[in-house]
C-alpha cells in the first residue's frame, strides 16, 4: 500500500492523500482541518461506496459550520460561557455558539491547514497551536496519524505535549451513512453501545454536569436498537436536542460502539481510549451544500465524536481533560469496517 497525495487547490494548500488497502478498499484526508473525506468500503456484494458525508465541492471545505469530517480542538463539543478557571488563573475564550465555546472556535483545529508527513502507509498529520490561539494557555504540539490496514481497521492516533497546563480533549467530527454514497439516512440502522451512563443537555446543548444511568430511558443502546427510535421520539430531552442525539455518553472500559447497517450489509465497529463520546445524529443537517448530489437533510449521517466529555474543564463529575507539562497525550480511535453476515 502507498499514499497517493494530490494537490487540490495550491492558492490554499489545500492537499489530499488516499491510502488504498489490498482490497481496494481506501481512505481520503484533508490536510485542512485532518479532515476525512472518504472511507470507500465494500457492502455485502462487494461494492465499494463512501461511507462518510463529504461535500460535492471541495470549496465547501473552506466553511465548514457543520464539521464534516473535521478533526475539531483544542477541545471537541462546547465549554460553557466560553469560560473555566485552572491552577486559579481565569480564561476566556471565544463564545463561537451563542454564549458558549464549542469546537476550539471559529478558527479553531478544524479550519487549520496540518503538516503533513507519510511514512509508508502511515500519514502522520501535524499541528502547533500557540499560547493564547482561540485564549487556551500553553503552546500545544499536537499530531495525529491515520493507519489503514489491509482490515478495513482505520486507526487515528492522537498525541501532545504542552508548555502550559490547558484543558485538551480533540475528536474528529466525521458524520457516517453506512448505506454508501449517501443513498438514505441513518434511521434504519441499528446501534448498540457499551455505555452505562449518558449526560443530561440543558437547551443550550450544554452539560448540566451529572453523569445518569441509561436504565429506562431512550438513551439505553446497551441492546442494539434502530435509530429511528430516538430520532421520532416524543422524549423530551431527546426533542430537546433538535429530535435525536446530541448527548454525551461515558464508555464502559473497552467498550464497543457497533452500528449496523441492514441493507447493505455493513458494519462499523468503533473503539477508543478514551473515556467518552458524543452521538450526534446530524439533527440540524441543513445548508447550501451537496453530499453525493444530494441536498443534506436531518439524520443523513451519525457522528461519534470519541473525547474526554464536553464542558469537562467545568464539570468536576467528569474525567478530567487537563494536560500539563512532561505529560505526554495519547489517545486512539479505532474505525473498524466489516460485514454482519
Ligand atoms: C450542533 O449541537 C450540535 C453539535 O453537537 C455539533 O457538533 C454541531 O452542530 C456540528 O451544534
Amino acid at each position: 500500500m502507498a499514499i497517493e497525495t494530490n494537490e487540490i487547490k495550491q492558492q490554499e494548500q489545500l492537499l489530499s492523500f488516499t491510502m488504498k488497502n489490498k482490497n481496494g478498499a481506501e481512505v481520503e484526508i484533508l490536510n485542512r482541518g485532518a479532515t476525512i473525506r472518504a472511507i470507500r468500503v465494500p457492502d455485502r456484494e462487494g461494492k465499494i461506496e463512501n461511507v462518510v458525508l463529504a461535500f460535492d465541492a471541495i470549496e465547501d471545505y473552506f466553511d465548514n459550520p457543520h464539521y464534516l469530517g473535521a478533526t475539531v480542538g483544542r477541545v471537541g463539543g462546547r465549554i460553557g460561557h466560553g469560560a473555566f478557571a485552572l491552577d486559579g488563573m481565569n480564561y476566556v475564550l471565544e463564545q463561537n455558539q451563542g454564549p458558549h465555546h464549542i469546537h476550539g472556535g471559529r478558527k479553531g483545529w478544524s479550519s487549520r491547514i496540518w503538516e503533513h508527513q507519510v511514512e509508508g502507509n502511515r500519514l502522520i498529520l501535524s499541528l502547533h497551536s500557540p499560547a493564547g490561539e482561540n485564549g487556551y494557555p500553553g503552546t500545544v504540539d499536537v499530531t495525529l496519524t491515520f493507519d489503514w490496514s489491509d482490515e478495513n481497521v482505520l486507526t487515528l492516533t492522537y498525541e501532545a505535549e504542552t508548555t502550559a497546563a490547558t484543558p485538551l480533549s480533540p475528536t474528529n467530527h466525521t458524520y457516517f451513512n453506512l448505506t454508501g454514497e449517501a443513498k438514505g439516512t441513518i434511521e434504519q440502522h441499528l446501534l448498540q453501545m457499551d455505555a452505562p451512563c449518558y449526560v443530561p443537555l440543558d437547551e443550550e446543548a450544554l452539560p448540566l454536569g451529572e453523569l445518569v444511568r441509561v436504565d429506562g430511558t431512550p438513551f439505553d443502546f446497551r441492546e442494539k436498537r434502530p435509530l429511528h427510535e430516538v430520532t421520532h421520539a416524543i422524549d423530551e430531552e431527546l426533542t430537546l436536542a433538535g429530535n435525536g442525539l446530541d448527548h454525551p455518553f461515558l464508555l464502559k472500559e473497552n467498550g464497543r460502539i457497533v452500528l449496523d447497517e441492514p441493507i447493505s450489509g455493513r458494519r462499523l465497529t468503533v473503539e477508543t481510549s478514551q473515556p467518552g463520546v458524543v452521538v450526534y445524529t446530524g439533527n440540524h443537517l441543513d445548508g447550501d451544500f451537496t453530499v453525493a448530489g444530494r441536498k443534506p437533510t436531518a439524520y443523513l449521517g451519525i457522528c461519534f465524536e470519541t473525547q474526554g466529555l464536553p464542558d469537562a474543564i467545568n464539570q468536576p463529575e467528569f474525567p478530567s481533560v487537563v494536560l500539563r507539562p512532561g505529560e505526554h497525550y495519547r489517545k486512539e480511535t479505532l474505525f473498524h469496517f466489516s460485514s454482519i453476515d
